[in-house]
């Protein structure tokens, strides 16, 4: 078995656009929905977003920035047959279709879990990292996101001797992806092979079974198919479904019922169709595949009932690994706002598992639209070679941080209305902030300019 004593996981998060709003655009994604409207303040959005990676850079993990998408989606808004300055086609558009208009300026790529499904070079048959780019096609805000996202990955995962960036799934319905956040590894730890669980909440072909309306984002056989490219050998890769109750009470990714860090899992009663056989099975092929038994801690439902789970996103927290190899949950504020989420972490920390600290963070502008601190990372699993091998400009530094903070400071906006949409100096100024970032980012030659086939 291939093992590794120089692994790591490596944070990639996404800085918030300065057109971040509140759309309420994802149906069965509680917060977004019940938020529409709400006033934003892309500055806060973006500052939090960063102080976030900074705090766990400070703490001594390894993080790595993506820059924002560019936003509104000018190409977009041309594709629909507006015409004329961009101030212009925003106006017609919102005044024609103000669900599209918006969905064309949501900062939505923030959500780096969504971005990609990884597989570390450990797994895979030909020892490369495998990235597939998630197509998003469910949310049509978000289905903009992949080409953009693709492009980024290439400029980052540039080595071909190390890393393999493929193209996204099919954009149709039967493979539809939403990356990492339905997407868990279980491991003895960063440095072994490790089990990959893919989770689905449809089939494909055959339609999902929630009792509601809430579209299921997940397909198996999207994930059937990430398994095959990205050469994981059977015996270390599982399917199994989400449970339609949590989606029909606003899970709508398993990473708001479920979050693994190498040997640990911790979930909710009702995150997996058919728990308690799952469970079974899990522990069974750990046990098998490492010799030992993972920790699994399953939060009941008369613990925390699943609404408060949703609510405070317990489940979304980030499970890092320290240097002593204890783990730290990093959460979000508002679980220390709800009594039941509050309770089950002071416990957690107290029991036995190696789960021993928690650190809370706000994030408010992110929770307001259906995003805790998991859904703003793409983990990315790499030897030490593999992380000499990335684009090295990318990773947070205290220049880096400083420099993205006074370009945020300086172009991006407080307090977000309709009309600095149709204000050319608002938009350009966006444009200015965007192309500042991906300069600090070491990644202007990739992104910038209208000639690029993303922007
Ligand atoms: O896809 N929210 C995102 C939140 C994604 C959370 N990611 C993970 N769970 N990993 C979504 O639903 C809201 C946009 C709006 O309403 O303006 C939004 O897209």
């Amino acid at each position: 078995m291939k093992a590794h004593a120089s692994v790591g996981e490596v944070n990639f998060d996404c800085l918030v656009g300065p057109t971040h709003h509140f759309g309420g655009l994802s149906l069965g994604n509680l917060a977004s929905t019940s938020n529409k409207q709400k006033r934003s303040n892309p500055k806060k959005a973006a500052l939090q977003g960063l102080k976030k990676m900074k705090f766990l850079r400070d703490l001594g993990f390894v993080q790595a920035v993506m820059p924002p998408h560019p936003r509104p989606h000018i190409k977009s808004l041309i594709n629909l047959g507006f015409r004329g300055e961009d101030q212009e086609m925003l106006r017609a558009a919102y005044q024609m279709m103000p669900e599209v208009f918006s969905s064309f300026s949501s900062s939505s790529a923030m959500w780096a879990a969504n971005a990609a499904t990884v597989s570390p070079s450990l797994d895979s048959v030909d020892g490369l990292v495998h990235i597939t780019p998630a197509n998003l096609i469910t949310m049509l805000h978000r289905s903009i996101e992949p080409d953009f996202t693709y492009s980024v990955f290439k400029a980052i995962f540039a080595d071909e001797k190390h890393f393999l960036v493929h193209a996204p799934l099919l954009a149709h319905d039967v493979f539809s992806d939403e990356g990492a956040a339905n997407h868990n590894r279980l491991t003895k730890n960063h440095g072994h092979r490790g089990l990959q669980i893919f989770v689905h909440g449809k089939d494909g072909f055959k339609t999902c079974a929630p009792t509601k309306i809430y579209p299921c984002r997940q397909s198996k056989l999207a994930n059937q198919a990430l398994i095959n490219r990205h050469g994981l050998d059977d015996t270390y890769a599982l399917t199994i479904q989400q449970n339609p109750a949590a989606i029909d009470a606003g899970a709508f990714h398993n990473d708001v019922v479920c979050v693994v860090n190498e040997n640990v899992m911790l979930c909710h009663e009702w995150a997996f169709v058919d728990q308690e056989a799952v469970l079974l099975d899990i522990r069974a092929r750990f046990h098998r595949l490492f010799g030992q038994d993972p920790i699994i801690v399953e939060v009941k439902n008369t613990e925390l009932p699943i609404e408060d789970a949703v609510k405070s996103y317990l489940f979304n927290s980030q499970l890092l690994t320290k240097p002593d190899k204890s783990m730290l949950l990093f959460a979000p504020l508002d679980c220390t706002l709800n009594q039941h989420a509050d309770a089950v972490i002071k416990k957690l920390v107290q029991d036995e598992n190696p789960i021993n600290q928690v650190a809370y963070f706000d994030i408010s502008e992110s929770m307001a639209n259906g995003g805790g601190p998991a859904c703003l990372r793409l983990r990315v699993v790499l030897t030490q070679e593999e992380l000499l091998a990335i684009k090295q400009s990318v990773l947070l530094t205290d220049a880096l941080y400083e420099e993205l903070e006074q370009i945020i400071t300086a172009y991006y906006v407080e307090d977000l209305t309709i009309e600095h949409f149709f204000e050319e100096h608002f938009l350009q100024q966006t444009k200015q902030a965007l192309a500042e970032i991906a300069k600090a980012l070491g990644l202007s030659d990739y992104l910038t300019g209208r000639g690029s086939s993303v922007f």
